[in-house]
């Protein structure tokens, strides 16, 4: 027996619905589904990496939506490839297996755009599901992997797009009766994607929260919001002599908690929207960020530090973001003093941001000029 035996066959896999007709059409809609998922996706790192990429400070509500539409689009994705893999599956399998230069090409470019896109879809989603199986650094890795499955999907349909035109308006290959239909199948690949699509976006959308049956966000916490990472968790504790440090121009000013209350406080109805995609909105009531600063108009960037020694403990925020009105220094939620798990006695929350940014348990200002 030669190895390429106990490689499955063509012939094994006789599912007449198959072939280009349908696959175009799933193709088409998983595209689609792609693209969007990786433009959302692009403005997510940007807003990551403040100052990569010049984005708007407003609407306060962007992140919450674009995050919202990449997880979605994400999970509709799942569905519709897998129908979009049964399609096609006999090609996998034809002979020569390997060939020539060209077949090679086309078959080892197939194979990184399945790849890459399978394991965006499996990273994402476990990340979204907080299970951390994978043993690497979530952000960086399905970035990098996200420019290699589009650059594979703009590959594969600047070479088949002809085909698929074609094979739109081609007309339905005609089955036995009793057979299922070509067009049954998409119809249950489209049907698959939206009942994904909305039985996951009760976290996004609180309309779709009674249909929102698989909704993830993280673990409800105090004041009735989800808290990402617990003060026990980033081992934070309550520091009676807390005091905020701000750093500007080698010289360092401190504030207790109670200076903080005496000046001027500004409430902000803004969302903690996460990277996983829930988002969830609080009237926020702090003091402003600029207003801690000299001259904000001639800060460069700010970095924010907090008691947490974890990853999102460190925050910056450029010079728009810091003149924003609602940018705040929160001390308070709906009114409450915050909670512990929130980031008592003071954190950052400001529009238009993904909630990683947020940072809580707020220790220090350095300012950059
Ligand atoms: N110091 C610190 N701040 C943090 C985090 C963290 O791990 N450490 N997690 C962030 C993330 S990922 C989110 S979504 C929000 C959640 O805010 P909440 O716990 O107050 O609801 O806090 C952000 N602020
Ligand atoms: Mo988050």
């Amino acid at each position: 027996m030669k190895p390429a035996d106990l490689v499955p066959r063509p012939e094994w896999y006789p599912g007449r619905a198959r072939g280009g007709w349908l696959s175009a059409r799933v193709g088409t809609a998983l595209g689609i589904a792609f693209a969007t998922c990786f433009v959302t996706g692009l403005i997510s790192h940007f807003h990551q990496h403040p100052g990569l990429f010049p984005l708007p400070d407003g609407p306060v509500w962007g992140y919450a939506v674009s995050q919202g539409i990449h997880v979605t689009t994400g999970i509709a994705s799942i569905p519709l490839l897998a129908v979009k893999l049964w399609s096609v599956a006999p090609r996998f399998w034809q002979r020569p297996l390997v060939g020539g230069v060209l077949r090679m090409l086309e078959r080892g470019s197939v194979l990184v755009l399945v790849a890459s896109a399978v394991f965006e879809l499996v990273t994402g989603l476990l990340n979204v599901a907080e299970w951390y199986a994978f043993g690497f650094y979530f952000p960086p890795v399905h970035y990098a992997v996200a420019w290699l499955a589009i650059g594979a999907i703009a590959v594969h349909v600047a070479v088949q797009l002809p085909k698929v035109r074609e094979l739109w308006t081609a007309p339905e290959p005609a089955v036995a009766t009793g057979d299922l239909r070509r067009r049954d199948v998409f119809r249950l690949a489209g049907l698959g994607a939206v009942i994904a699509a909305v039985t996951t976006a009760g976290d996004k959308l609180p309309a779709l929260r009674p249909v929102g049956v698989l909704s993830q966000r993280s673990a409800m916490g105090p004041q009735g919001l989800p808290v990402n990472r617990s003060a026990v968790a980033a081992g934070v504790v309550a520091d009676p002599d807390w005091q905020l440090r701000v750093r500007d121009r080698g010289r360092e000013r401190t504030r207790t908690l109670a200076d903080l209350q005496a000046m001027p406080q500004h409430a902000a109805l803004l969302p903690i929207a996460c990277v996983e995609g829930w988002n969830v909105w609080a009237t926020w009531e702090g003091v402003r960020l600029s207003e801690l600063v000299d001259d904000p108009g001639g800060v460069a960037e700010l970095t924010v530090r907090s008691a947490d020694p974890g990853g999102y403990g460190v925050s910056t925020v450029t010079r728009q973001t810091l003149n924003h009105p609602d940018t705040l220094l929160a001390l308070r939620i709906d009114g409450e003093q915050l909670a512990l798990d929130h980031g008592f006695p003071a954190r950052l929350i400001a529009p238009n941001r993904p909630g990683a940014l947020q940072t809580k348990w707020v220790t220090t200002i350095e300012v950059r000029r």
